[in-house]
Formats: structure tokens, sequence, C-alpha cells
């Protein structure tokens, strides 16, 4: 349902701007060779992503803290980025905002320190819908 939204909500907001869309394997490569993600967890990532956010680096979402989720890989403002909402406590110091733009070069690195502290279960998109799976099966044609 999330996932439906999120799309629903890109297509409005592609016919507004040209707010960017992954490609699956595209991400595993700029993740991979420009964020130095390691390979054996890409599968993890694209598949989070995915279910996260459509793979769209402009989604926002309301999260059960009252606050907001952003980005293609749902960083939440309660504890990683400064909202409005959520002014104070921002561990990857910079704003929200900076999360819906399509250089994902501060989104990465954000999504490094969440997975640090809370692994993939960060990320309800990937327990509901990746944990356990084979998903490697995300990124086995991507050619890396
Ligand atoms: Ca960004």
């Amino acid at each position: 349902m999330k996932t439906l939204f999120a799309i629903i909500f890109g297509l409005f907001i592609i016919t507004a701007s040209n707010a960017k869309v992954y490609e699956r394997c595209e991400l595993a490569l700029e993740l991979y060779n420009e964020h130095s993600y390691g390979r054996q967890y890409l599968g993890d990532w694209v598949c989070m992503a995915y279910y996260e956010s459509g793979l769209a680096t402009f989604v926002k979402n309301p999260n059960s803290y009252g606050g907001n989720d952003y980005g293609i890989f749902q960083i939440s403002d309660h504890e990683w980025c400064r909202s409005p909402e959520n002014p104070d406590v921002a561990e990857c110091t910079y704003d929200c905002t900076s999360l819906l733009d399509e250089d994902i070069n501060n989104d990465a690195a954000c999504a490094v320190s969440v997975q640090a502290r809370y692994g993939f279960f960060a990320w309800s998109g990937w327990v509901n819908n990746c944990q356990g799976t084979n998903t490697e099966n995300w990124v086995a044609d991507c050619g890396i």
C-alpha cells in the first residue's frame, strides 16, 4: 500500500518536475561504484529501497513518530535528519529536504549510518518484503 501510494504520488510529481526515479541496476551500480557499498548486501539495499520508495528520490511519507520519512531510503526525521517537526535530533546533520533531491550522495551516506545501528531492520519495507528472500535476485543481472 505504501509503495502504491509512493508510485501514484510519484507519477503526480513527475508531471510537475524532473524528479528522479532510479532503475534497479542503476541504483545498485551507483551504490557499489560511487558509495563503496559492499557487494554482498546490494540486493538487500535495492529491495529495501524499492519497497520503501519505489526507487523514487522525492518520496515523503508520514512515520509513526509524528514526523516523516524522506527520500529513496525513507530516512526518518525521528533520529536522522532535521525537519520542522523534529528540528533538534539529526544524526546525519542535514535537513530532511536534502534527502528529496536527485543527488543521493547524502542519502547514501546517511543510510549507511542507519544500517550500521539497526541493520536492515530499520526499514519495514525490508522486514516485510525482503527479509528471508533471495535478495541477490534484485541485482544478479546488473553486471557487478
Ligand atoms: Ca539528497
